[in-house]
C-alpha cells in the first residue's frame, strides 16, 4: 500500500521517483517609510529519490543505556510480535511516538470531499525499524538483558521474552574519558578502550566496518545516546578547521571529547552521524569535515517531553497574540541520566540546550515584543532515585493578555523518558537515511545537489537544531513537521498541504 501520483511532472523508474517541482517562495523588504514589498518567486527543481531501502546498520553510543536498551527491545518486540500480560490485560507492541510509523500526513480529498489521510512512510520508501540492525558501544560491559532491566522501563514479562535475545549482545568498549561526564559514572566504566584518542578512534572505524561486514549491511548510521557531556572548548589551533581537529586527535589533546572523536570516526566512515545529547559535539572542526567528505551529521538533543510541549504551547500563545513572559520548567527524574545531570557542568549543557526553544517564537511577533525583552525562562533538573525512568515534568507559562490581564497555565507530565526518545531515535535514523537517497536539481544548474551536510530537516526531532550557518532556526514544532512532511511531498510532486478548503467555502 503505497502511494503513487500521477502527474506529468512525477516519473517512477525501477528505482528512483523523479519528480519536477515548483517551489514557491516570497522574498519581502522592508521600506524606509516602514511598509513591505513582497514579490512572489517561483524556483522549478527536479526531485530524486532512490527508491531502493538498503539494508540499515544503527550503531547506538551508549548502547547499554536506557535509550539504547529501550529501543532495542522494541525493535525486537515488534519484530517477534511479543505480546504480554500486565493487570490492565494484553498488551501488543507498536512504534506510537514515531512520526514515521505511526504519523500520517493528509494527501488530499476523495471524491465525497473528505481528506485522506496516509502513513507518513508510504509516501517514499523508508526503511522499517523492524529491519533495522542494532549495535553499538558502552563504557558498561553489562549485557542487554541485564542492562535492560537495571532501566526499569519495560514490563517484566515482556523483558522475560526479551531476555534471550538481548542477553547475547554485549556492547563493544568505547571511549571514556572521565572528565566529560559526571564524576558517579565512574563506577560502570568497566568496559573501555585504551590507548592514544588517534588509536581509539582507529579501533571505533574498525568496529563500524566490522559491523557492516559481519551484517552484509548497505549502510550504517552512527546516533549518540551516551551520557551528556561537558560542553568542550572551541579553540584556535584545537579544533576550529578539520585540518585542526584531526592534527588534536593524532596529538591525543585532552580536550577532544569521547563524542566528538565518535563524530570523526564515523564520518571518516562515510557513515551519517546524529547527536542525541545535548553538548557541543560539533566543533566547527567537525563540521568543516562532514562538508568535506559529504556526510550528513544532525543535532542536537532529542526534543522528546517537555521541549516539545513547550515548542508547541508557546507557538500558539505567540501566535494567538497572547505574550509569554515567564516560563519556568522543572523537572525530576531517577533514572542513570538524571544521575549524570546531578552533575554541574553536564547539567550546564541540558540547561543550555533546553532554554533557547521558544526563540524563534518571540522573535516572529515584534507587536508583542516590541522592546526586544525575551520571556524570563527558568529550567531545573532534579535527580530523585525512586522515580526511576518516570520523568515528572511541571510547567509554568505566564502570559499577559487583554488590557494587561495575565493568564498562568500550568501543566504536569509523568512520562518514562526512554519511551518518548525511542522512537524519536528510529525517526532521526530512518528519515537520516531517506535524506541520503535524495538529490535535488535547480533548473538553473547542470548538476544535481544532496541536501547541505548539516540536516536542519531533523529539527523536529532535536531541541537545539543544529543548522547550517546563516539559515534559520527553526523551533516551533508545527512548522518542523510541516517541513519533513512539504519535503516528502516535494519528492513525489505535491504542493504542501495549504488547508484553505476552498472547495467547500466557495458558494
Ligand atoms: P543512560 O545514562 O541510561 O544511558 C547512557 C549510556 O551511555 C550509559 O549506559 C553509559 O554507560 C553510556 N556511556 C557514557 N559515556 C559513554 C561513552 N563515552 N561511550 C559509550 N557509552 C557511554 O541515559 P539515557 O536515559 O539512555 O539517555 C541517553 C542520552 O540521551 C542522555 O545524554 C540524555 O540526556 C539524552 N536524552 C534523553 C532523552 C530522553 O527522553 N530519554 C531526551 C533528550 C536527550
Ligand atoms: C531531564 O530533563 C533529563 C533530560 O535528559 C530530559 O529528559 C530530556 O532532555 C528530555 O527533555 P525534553 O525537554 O524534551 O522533555
Amino acid at each position: 500500500m503505497s502511494v503513487k501520483v500521477h502527474s506529468p511532472n512525477v516519473v517512477y523508474t525501477e528505482d528512483c521517483i523523479e519528480s519536477r517541482y515548483e517551489y514557491n517562495t516570497t522574498s519581502v523588504s522592508v521600506n524606509s517609510d516602514g511598509s513591505y514589498s513582497a514579490i512572489p518567486r517561483t524556483n522549478t527543481m527536479l526531485f530524486k529519490t532512490d527508491t531502493c531501502v538498503p539494508r540499515l546498520g544503527m550503531m547506538l553510543v551508549g548502547l547499554g543505556g536506557n535509550n539504547g536498551t529501550t529501543v532495542t527491545a522494541g525493535i525486537l518486540a515488534n519484530k517477534y510480535n511479543m505480546c504480554w500480560n500486565t493487570k490492565d490485560g494484553e498488551k501488543k507492541p507498536n512504534y506510537f511516538g514515531s512520526i514515521t510509523q505511526a504519523g500520517t500526513v493528509g494527501l488530499g480529498m476523495d471524491a465525497r470531499g473528505e481528506e485522506v489521510h496516509v502513513p507518513f512512510n508510504k509516501i517514499v520508501p523508508m526503511v522499517h525499524p523492524n529491519d533495522i540492525e542494532v549495535d553499538g558501544w558502552d563504557i558498561s560491559s553489562m549485557n542487554m538483558a541485564d542492562a535492560m532491566e537495571r532501566a526499569r522501563v519495560l514490563d517484566y514479562s515482556l523483558q522475560k521474552q526479551l531476555r534471550p535475545y538481548l542477553e547475547k549482545i554485549v556492547p563493544r568498549p568505547s571511549i571514556y574519558c572521565p572528565d566529560f561526564i559526571a564524576a558517579n559514572q565512574g563506577d560502570r566504566a568497566d568496559n573501555v578502550l585504551a590507548g592514544s584518542k588517534q588509536e581509539m578512534m582507529e579501533k571505533i572505524r574498525a568496529d563500524i566496518r566490522d559491523f557492516k561486514e559481519k551484517k552484509n549491511l548497505d549502510k550504517v548510521i552512527v546516533l549518540w545516546t551516551a551520557n551528556t557531556e561537558r560542553f568542550c572548548d572551541v579553540t584556535e589551533g584545537l579544533n576550529m578547521t578539520a585540518e585542526e581537529l584531526l592534527n588534536s586527535i593524532q596529538n591525543n589533546e585532552e580536550e577532544v571529547s569521547p563524542s566528538t572523536i565518535f563524530a570523526v570516526a564515523s564520518i571518516l566512515e562515510g557513515c551519517t552521524y546524529i547527536n542525541g545529547s545535548p553538548q557541543n559535539t560539533f566543533v566547527p572542526g567537525v563540521i568543516e569535515l562532514a562538508e568535506m567528505e559529504g556526510v550528513y551529521i544532525a543535532g542536537d538533543d532529542f526534543k522528546s517531553g517537555q521541549t516539545k510541549y513547550k515548542s508547541v504551547l508557546v507557538d500558539f500563545l505567540v501566535g494567538a497574540g497572547i505574550k509569554p513572559t515567564s516560563i519556568v520548567s522543572y523537572n525530576h527524574l531517577g533514572n542513570n541520566d538524571g544521575k549524570n545531570l546531578s552533575s554541574p557542568k553536564q547539567f550546564r549543557s541540558k540547561e543550555i540546550s533546553k532554554s533557547n526553544v521558544v526563540d524563534d517564537m518571540v522573535e516572529s511577533n515584534k507587536i508583542l515584543y516590541a522592546d526586544g525583552k525575551k520571556p524570563d525562562h527558568t529550567v531545573v533538573i532534579k535527580y530523585v532515585p525512586y522515580v526511576a525512568d518516570s520523568k515528572r515534568a511541571l510547567d509554568e507559562y505566564i502570559s499577559e493578555i487583554f488590557m494587561n490581564g495575565t493568564n498562568t497555565i500550568v501543566c504536569h507530565n509523568t512520562c518514562e523518558d526512554s519511551l518518548l526518545a525511542s522512537p524519536l531515535i528510529l525517526d532521526l535514523v530512518i528519515l537520516a537515511e531517506l535524506c541520503e537517497r535524495i538529490t535535488v536539481q535547480l533548473d538553473s544548474e547542470p548538476q544535481s545537489r544532496r541536501f547541505t551536510s548539516i540536516l536542519s530537516i531533523l529539527s523536529y526531532l532535536l531541541k537545539a537544531p543544529l543548522v547550517p550557518a546563516g539559515t534559520p532556526v527553526v523551533n516551533a514544532l508545527f512548522k518542523q513537521r510541516s517541513c519533513i512532511e512539504n519535503i516528502l511531498k516535494a519528492c513525489i510532486g505535491l504542493q504542501p498541504g495549504n488547508h484553505m478548503l476552498l472547495e467547500h467555502k466557495i458558494g
